[in-house]
């Protein structure tokens, strides 16, 4: 077969951001832009050559035509093999999981996670290295680096491939293996899990749950594994086909995106559990009935609840959280001896600490939960964690969150973000904010006595990796914080992120609505930003 070299000019505009490239369709659909990037991962990441790929993706629109792109590109480029999702569908981390089970040298995982699919919606691309994990930064710049002079890409002329048959075929030198997309990722699951105790819990009748899938990847791992290998009743996976489209909605499991689920644990009906995930399937969102769990206290009380677990009976070495996330795990860590680790936003910098074996879980504010069995946060695995959890303790979500705020406090917590603001206002916001730092210590504002005040950056503790400029915090004397930061995945002018955080020792406290509890707090970071002069905005787009 033969080799076509395609002239080619560099776009200015492919640095990846939080989890990988993430532009409209309409511009990977541009002439050469999928293509160039795909040839900067190639020409960087030379162990792919004569090496093996993963590749799949969340089964949004133009995931299957940019399969076909790469696996041309691929042929062209000498690796030797391709595993393939069938359908070209993977879940981000039943893909991390195929990457370390098949010791390959890499995947490409398609996506814009959390973010609307369609013709006129996001589409997105990233790299994971070896160990299963999202490039860290070294490695994307670097592909970033070779998109700004990438002048030629190769590709070789062929029909079609086939994506949607189980088994091998050959596309010049290269073998195109496609794998089942559900398989490996439930037996890792089943190695973690305690399915006989879940099962139980389900034969029992006395337990209901649902799942949504928001039309997104997880559908099929979802029916699989809870009404499948569980059996959870038919019907339990609710929104379970994944389609191009996520049905119109917007996959990313909160409390509004995910309202018809939030819905059915409402109520004197409601389900005992729910529970769902996002578009690539990383993210969870557990709820209880009529209670919602904040991503930082499930981070919490996973660490605290660790040894009962079956794949983590032997204990965990530490745990670490993303900045913005609440200081929940902090206060366990502390109790129990762990190590505990703040690291910028973003899966990839748990990489090398889990790597290292300095921690077991890691966790996001932003619905992402995780541990040492992949490279990636895992939205089903958070959900198993919970229902292995419920199987154990026979008792409610709320009455497990509760006694845990009972013994390691309550972090109120709160996220207030503004979508599509101009990027101009958004960045003289942090910039403001910046040059004010230095005189914010020992200042009071709005009766909140200000700690500290700095702009996070942080040193890899095991490759001295530096990354600066990662959000500013302002915590308080009593503990409580705010966070400011600009988003890194979004497609559209800026995202301006608010983490609030508001710590309550007090049982008697413990109980009320964290809005009201937030208020005061909120209303402090609107005028310290200013934000309602610099964007124009009276309300946030979302409130999580
Ligand atoms: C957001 C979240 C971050 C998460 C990232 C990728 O990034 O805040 O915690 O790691 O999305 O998640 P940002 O830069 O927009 O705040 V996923 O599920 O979209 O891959
Ligand atoms: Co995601």
């Amino acid at each position: 077969m033969k080799t076509i070299t395609i002239n080619t000019k560099p776009f200015n505009d492919q640095r990846p951001g939080t989890s990988g490239l993430r532009k409209k369709v309409k511009v990977f659909q541009t002439p050469h832009y999928l293509e160039n990037f795909v040839q900067a991962i190639f020409d960087t990441q030379t162990d792919l050559r004569g090496g093996t790929l993963v590749l799949g993706g969340d089964g949004r629109f133009y995931n299957r035509e940019a399969i076909q792109v790469i696996l041309r590109m691929a042929s062209a480029n000498s690796l030797k093999r391709v595993l393939v999702g069938q359908g070209g569908l993977l879940s981000t981390p039943a893909a991390s999981c195929i990457i370390r089970k098949y010791q390959t040298d890499g995947g490409i995982i398609l996506s814009a996670s959390h973010n609307p699919g369609g013709p006129d919606e996001d589409f997105g691309i990233k790299f994971n290295t070896p160990n299963g994990g999202p490039a860290p930064e070294s490695v994307t710049e670097a592909i970033f680096q070779r998109t700004t002079s990438i002048t030629q890409y190769d590709t070789v002329e062929s029909q079609s491939i086939d994506i949607d048959t189980l088994g091998e075929s050959i596309l010049g030198n290269t073998t195109i293996q496609i794998v089942d997309s559900v398989k490996d990722y439930a037996d890792l699951m089943m190695q973690l899990f305690d399915f006989e105790r879940i099962r139980q819990l389900f034969d029992s009748g006395l337990f209901s749950m649902r799942f949504d899938a928001m039309h997104a990847i997880t559908g099929p791992y979802a029916t699989h594994i809870l009404e499948g290998l569980l059996n959870a009743q038919p019907g339990t996976v609710m929104n379970g086909k994944p389609k191009v489209d996520f049905g119109g909605g917007h996959p990313d499991p909160n409390l509004v995106h995910a309202h018809e689920l939030v819905a059915l644990t409402s109520g004197s009906n409601a389900v005992d559990f729910g529970a769902a995930s996002d578009g690539d399937g990383d993210r969870n969102m557990v709820l209880g009935r009529n209670f919602f769990v904040t991503p930082s206290d499930s981070l919490a009380v996973m660490v605290a609840s660790a040894h009962l677990i079956k794949g983590y009976s032997d204990g965990i070495s530490g745990v670490a959280r993303s900045m913005p996330t609440s200081q929940a795990a902090d206060r366990v860590a502390k109790k129990l001896g762990l190590a505990c680790y703040e690291t910028p936003t973003g899966w990839k910098f748990f990489g090398n600490l889990l790597d290292d074996r300095k921690i077991t879980l890691c966790g996001e504010e932003s619905f992402g939960t995780g541990s040492n069995h992949i490279r990636e946060k895992d939205g089903l695995w958070a959900v198993l964690f919970w229902l292995n959890l419920l199987a154990i303790k026979q008792q409610s979500v709320e009455t497990i969150v509760k006694e845990h705020w009972k013994t390691f406090g309550r972090n109120y917590y709160t996220r207030y973000d503004y979508e599509a603001i101009d990027k101009a206002a958004a960045e003289g916001l942090m910039d403001h904010l910046r040059n004010r730092l230095n005189h914010l210590p020992s200042q009071e504002l709005n009766g909140y006595l200000v700690e500290y005040a700095d702009d996070f950056a942080y040193t890899d503790p095991i490759d001295g990796s530096r990354s600066e400029r990662q959000g500013i915090r302002i915590g308080f004397s009593d503990g409580s914080r705010i966070v400011f930061r600009l988003s890194g995945t979004g497609t559209e002018g800026a995202t301006l992120r608010v983490y609030l955080e508001a710590y309550e020792a007090d049982p008697a406290k413990q109980m009320q609505d964290t809005q009201s509890v937030m208020n005061n707090l909120v209303e402090t970071a609107l005028v310290l930003a200013e934000i309602e002069p610099r964007t124009g905005r009276t309300k946030p787009t979302v409130i999580t």
